[in-house]
């Protein structure tokens, strides 16, 4: 059946399309898709089995969107994507994600000068092409240059942020899970070491009918075009040209197909020579002596690793740097785990311009979910539109207190997400600042300043008694707008020295921290983390698990992480700083 998550995809596609046809993404149409994907991700129910007039019910779902729904559940297609994607080529899509170049340049430079691809725009800078374009300057030919590079988009390495890649795992994961006679499904490669951006999908399969697997696998609706077809592997392109691979294998050779994909290629190599040292030859199928052939391990990756002297390795470690050298020497850090995580630090409400659902429903949901605190953290008053004043948090302090009677398993923190500022300043003032239980600070503005200003910038904002951690720290948003640029031993120095904790963002768009500055921040005596969710809605508290995901790729331990200790052990931390 076509899933909720298979429809939001789709008009997500239709959305980027139609920001190139409308040449804005405030149009009309753009905001009416935008809308309804919300509606479609906080659906209580299956689309695919609701009637045209029942998804019309639905707020913030058009006719016309209502209409394009059941044509996709009903044919598999969306005619007018069909007709847009004509126009627009995927690679053009691409190019509306770097910095600074609107919908209507991309269409621009395709008139003027026939770039549709970014190394077409490359090689058009490269001859100093854009120069004299209406708008276009040398300035802006050099910055568009520096967001293609920071942001990955070139050369045919073009890879897929997470956050695109996990959703249509899931999908197919979950589909192919239903087939009579599959025992085991899992991703695995790159998506499954949770790196922040991916080049194709690999899905390993355990089943003894491989035929069904992959009939069923080519019939998914998100399958645009198969690209080879054998008997235990099948590969296939979505409509966004995303690759995703299948391998169908044995149930008593799982394991190991699992070590093999799920890789890295370098630690597959360093297990393979561990392999060796010790008679064995390890491949996709098992690991087994290499005189007498028998197979010593094959059926589970944790037998697997057990056969060569290791305890089991968490797949988001394997990348070949060490993590072998520290299984073997048993000093594998005891990485934080999802149930560890017992508060959540940074939730929005709607009284937050950005929020999406009512703050009673957040509490709720904290609640049931088992969390024994949490902090409402709405935006600073220095933040138009969204930012809340002090009359506002009066107000929702009067609410707060109602919700702690009626919620009293959940302790609410009275928190703020403030903004760091370009010399470091946050909102309000020191008193209003003290009467917050816990405040995030984060840069939300000024992305492209030096280095050195940035790093300033932080460590002014730390400096603040008020400031208990530092939000997203980059600010990046993984494939769409590079971070800010900091030196990271610089902030982890402050950090520890003021008592300031570092918020790991598990938002997919974000994962900040990013994974490669938490490997820089090993071993550093007292570095405190906070994993946070950055809700705007009830359904986003699910997100910890990515923030706890992109921690352990970063080799965080459970007890540098604030949020796994009690509630009046998290309170001394906040109060230290404060004394
Ligand atoms: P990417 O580039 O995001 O797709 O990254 P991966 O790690 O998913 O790489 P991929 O898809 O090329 O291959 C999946 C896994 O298969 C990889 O992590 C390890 C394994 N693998 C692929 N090629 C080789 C190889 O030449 N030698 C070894 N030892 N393993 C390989
Ligand atoms: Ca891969
Ligand atoms: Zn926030």
């Amino acid at each position: 059946m076509t899933s909720n998550a298979d429809i939001a995809r789709v008009l997500q596609e239709l959305v980027d399309l139609l920001v190139l046809a409308e040449g804005s993404k405030q149009a009309f149409r753009v905001r009416a898709y935008e809308k309804a994907i919300t509606a479609v991700h906080t659906l209580q129910r299956d689309a695919a089995e609701m009637s045209a007039a029942e998804l019309e019910a639905v707020p913030g779902i058009g006719k016309s969107t209502a209409a394009k729904i059941r044509e996709y559940i009903d044919t598999g297609e969306v005619a007018r994507i069909t007709e847009l994607r004509k126009r627009f080529p995927q690679e053009m899509l691409e190019l509306t994600r770097i910095p600074g170049l609107g919908p209507k340049t991309v269409v621009m430079l395709r008139d003027q000068l026939g770039v549709t691809s970014v190394e077409q725009l490359q090689q058009a800078i490269a001859d100093d092409a854009l120069q004299g374009l209406p708008g276009m300057g040398q300035k802006s030919q050099q910055k568009i240059s520096h967001a293609i590079e920071r942001l990955g988009l070139h050369g045919k390495d073009r890879r897929t942020p997470i956050a695109a890649a996990m959703p249509i795992a899931q999908t197919v994961v979950d589909a192919l899970q239903q087939i009579d006679g599959v025992s085991h499904v899992e991703y695995a490669g790159s998506l499954r070491r949770f790196r922040e951006t991916i080049a194709d999908i690999d899905i390993v399969v355990a089943s003894n009918a491989p035929a069904t697997v992959m009939a069923a696998f080519i019939g998914l609706p998100l399958v645009t075009e198969v690209i080879g077809q054998g008997e235990t592997k099948t590969s296939v392109l979505t409509g966004t040209g995303l690759q995703i691979d299948v391998r169908v294998v044995r149930p008593s050779q799982y394991g190991a197909a699992l070590v093999y994909f799920t890789g890295s290629k370098q630690h597959n190599i360093e297990l393979r020579q561990r392999s060796i040292e010790r008679g064995l030859l390890l491949n996709e199928y098992g690991l087994e002596e290499s005189e007498a052939g028998k197979v010593v391990a094959s059926r589970t990756e944790t037998a697997i690793y057990k056969a060569l002297d290791l305890p089991f390795i968490a797949p988001e470690m394997r990348e070949g740097i060490g993590e072998i050298e520290a299984a073997a020497d048993r000093s594998l850090p005891r990485l934080v785990e999802v149930e560890d995580v017992k508060g959540d630090l940074h939730v929005h409400s709607t009284w937050s311009g950005d929020g999406r659902s009512p703050l009673e429903d957040m509490v709720r949901t904290a609640a049931e979910r088992g969390l024994e605190y949490i902090a409402m953290t709405e935006h600073g008053e220095d933040l138009a539109i969204n930012g809340l004043s002090r009359e506002q948090i009066a107000a929702e302090r009067v609410e707060l207190d109602r919700l702690r009677e009626e919620y009293p398993q959940v302790t609410i923190l009275s928190g703020s997400e403030l903004n760091i500022g370009p010399d470091g300043a946050v909102d309000y003032d020191p008193d209003f600042l003290a009467t917050f239980d816990w405040c995030v600070a984060s840069v939300h503005s000024q992305f492209d300043l030096p280095e050195a200003r940035q790093t300033d910038r932080i460590l002014a904002a730390m400096d603040n008694p008020a400031v208990s951690a530092i939000g997203h720290l980059t600010g990046r948003r993984i494939g769409h707008r590079p971070g800010i640029e900091v030196n990271a031993k610089a902030i982890f120095e402050a950090a520890v020295d003021t008592g300031t904790a570092l918020e790991i963002n598990g938002h997919l768009h974000r994962l900040d921290v990013p994974a490669e500055l938490l490997l820089l921040a090993r071993g550093i005596p007292d570095l405190k983390f906070v994993i946070s969710t950055d809700s705007h809605h009830t359904t986003e508290y699910e997100n910890i698990r990515w923030g706890v995901h992109n921690a352990r790729r970063g080799w965080v331990e459970s007890t540098s992480v604030i949020n796994t200790r009690p509630l009046s052990e998290f309170l001394a931390f906040v109060a230290a700083k404060r004394d």
